[in-house]
């Protein structure tokens, strides 16, 4: 489906937004995350690689697919964004804010706008959803994820004077300031560097809780708060 079929079947609520969701072997929660998530002007569903049916049913689900071959999250963070701005240059869309969204349905897509709100209504220019302060599900977060996640955000305030509590991934950002950060991690460590250049860039940078479950699917040995090959140029 494209986004002009998009636009013409459902009411856009957030016509103003765009949605990037990088996604490797998402195909069981993937529908999920589609199913819950708010009309908005695109949702590009990226994918990573996956040998599931991820690509099929995102495009079954109305989204539109770009595909990165290199693993990696920011890897395919980075693919969605130029996707977008392939969208925007041929006029299909115009966001102004983009939500960066996990594919494994471990973020409630239906809270999508406590994060695009504050942006909205000109009260910030970035927000994060932190699931430290917000609602979790028991076992959603390991405990070694929890303590990474607040030593990170610990480090960050010690070298770099920001306060936040969590490097969560479900997150909104004004399109432009996106563009004038000059993103480049390639893998987990792209949430770090976006906290740590918007606040080198002074964004306006706010938190809200966002709930949190266990994912649908399995994974992890690698988690957010390990910047591992990060080449982050901060
Ligand atoms: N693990 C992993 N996830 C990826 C990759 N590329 C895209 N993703 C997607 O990134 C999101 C977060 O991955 P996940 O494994 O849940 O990481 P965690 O939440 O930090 O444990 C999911 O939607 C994945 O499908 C990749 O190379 N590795
Ligand atoms: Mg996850």
């Amino acid at each position: 489906m494209t986004s002009d079929t998009v636009a013409k079947t459902r009411p856009l609520e957030f016509n103003d937004v765009a949605v990037i969701i990088p996604a490797l072997n998402e195909e069981q929660s993937l529908p999920l995350v589609l199913r819950d998530l708010p009309a908005v002007a695109a949702v590009i569903v990226v994918d990573n690689g996956s040998n599931d049916d991820t690509v099929q049913v995102a495009a079954d689900g109305g989204a539109i697919v770009a595909q990165e071959p290199d693993r990696g999250y920011g890897a395919a963070c980075l693919c969605g964004m130029q996707k977008l701005a392939d969208l925007i240059a041929c006029e299909s869309i115009a966001p102004r804010i983009v939500v960066f969204l996990d594919g494994d349905y471990s973020y409630h897509p239906d809270e999508l706008s406590l994060v695009v709100d504050p942006i909205r209504q000109e009260a910030a220019d970035f927000v994060i959803g932190s699931r430290l302060t917000g609602h979790r599900e028991t076992g959603a977060m390991p405990p070694q994820s929890v303590y990474g996640n607040k030593l990170a955000c610990f480090l960050m305030w010690v070298l770099f004077r920001v306060r936040h509590t969590d490097l969560g991934p479900f997150r909104a950002i004004r399109y432009d300031a996106l563009k004038n950060l000059g993103m480049v991690d390639r893998d987990f460590g792209w949430t770090i560097e976006m906290q740590i250049k918007a606040a080198k860039r002074k964004l306006r940078t706010v938190e809200v809780p966002v709930s949190y479950r266990k994912r649908v699917g399995v994974r992890m040995i690698r988690h957010r708060f390990q910047p591992n090959r990060s080449n982050c140029d901060v």
